[in-house]
């Protein structure tokens, strides 16, 4: 049987995010969900940012995780050229421990939203999990998948702390 085209792209601006981003890929991987990842940058690759967000959604993909760090414009130039949402993760950056990243993500222009989630390991995770209640509008197994991590989380905290 033909594998289905991934939903979900991971798109970063460099090799130096994937210590970040892998959470996310982790993250959608644990839920069953298809989905690639590939190093595109703003700055310095511009026409690959063109060409895939101009063909992200007739290629199939519903929903596009974009990181970057400090002058983070792969999420907000994305989303300029797609009508798909864009979720946006700020890199944790050496000199401004990432609210350069996060500024540069949030602060976009009224017309043009990107859903801008937290700083670093934590932004991945949910961006990951915030793609996945997208997906699970539409899809009962990714809302199955969804429903049995978030009952597995519960379970695993403890009701009182241990002394370590
Ligand atoms: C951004 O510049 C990338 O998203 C990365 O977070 C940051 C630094 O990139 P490298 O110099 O490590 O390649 O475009």
């Amino acid at each position: 049987m033909p594998k289905s085209q991934p939903s979900v792209a991971i798109i970063m601006g460099s090799q130096s995010d994937w210590d970040t981003m892998r959470h996310a890929s982790e993250t959608l991987k644990g839920l069953g969900i298809d989905h690639v990842s590939r190093i595109i940058s703003a700055h310095r690759t511009p026409k690959r940012l063109y060409d895939f967000a101009a063909a992200a959604k007739s290629k199939g993909f519903k929903v596009i995780i974009a990181a970057a760090g400090g002058a983070a414009h792969l999420p907000g130039m994305t989303a300029s050229m797609t009508l798909l949402p864009v979720l946006g993760v700020p890199i944790e950056s050496q000199s401004l421990k990432g609210m350069d990243s996060l500024l540069s993500i949030a602060q976009m222009p009224g017309g043009v939203p990107v859903g801008t989630l937290a700083i670093g390991k934590s932004g991945a995770i949910n961006a990951a999990l915030l793609a996945a209640a997208i997906l699970a509008l539409g899809d009962r197994k990714v809302a199955g998948a969804l429903d049995r991590f978030r009952a597995a989380q519960t379970a695993a905290v403890a009701d009182a702390p241990k002394d370590s």
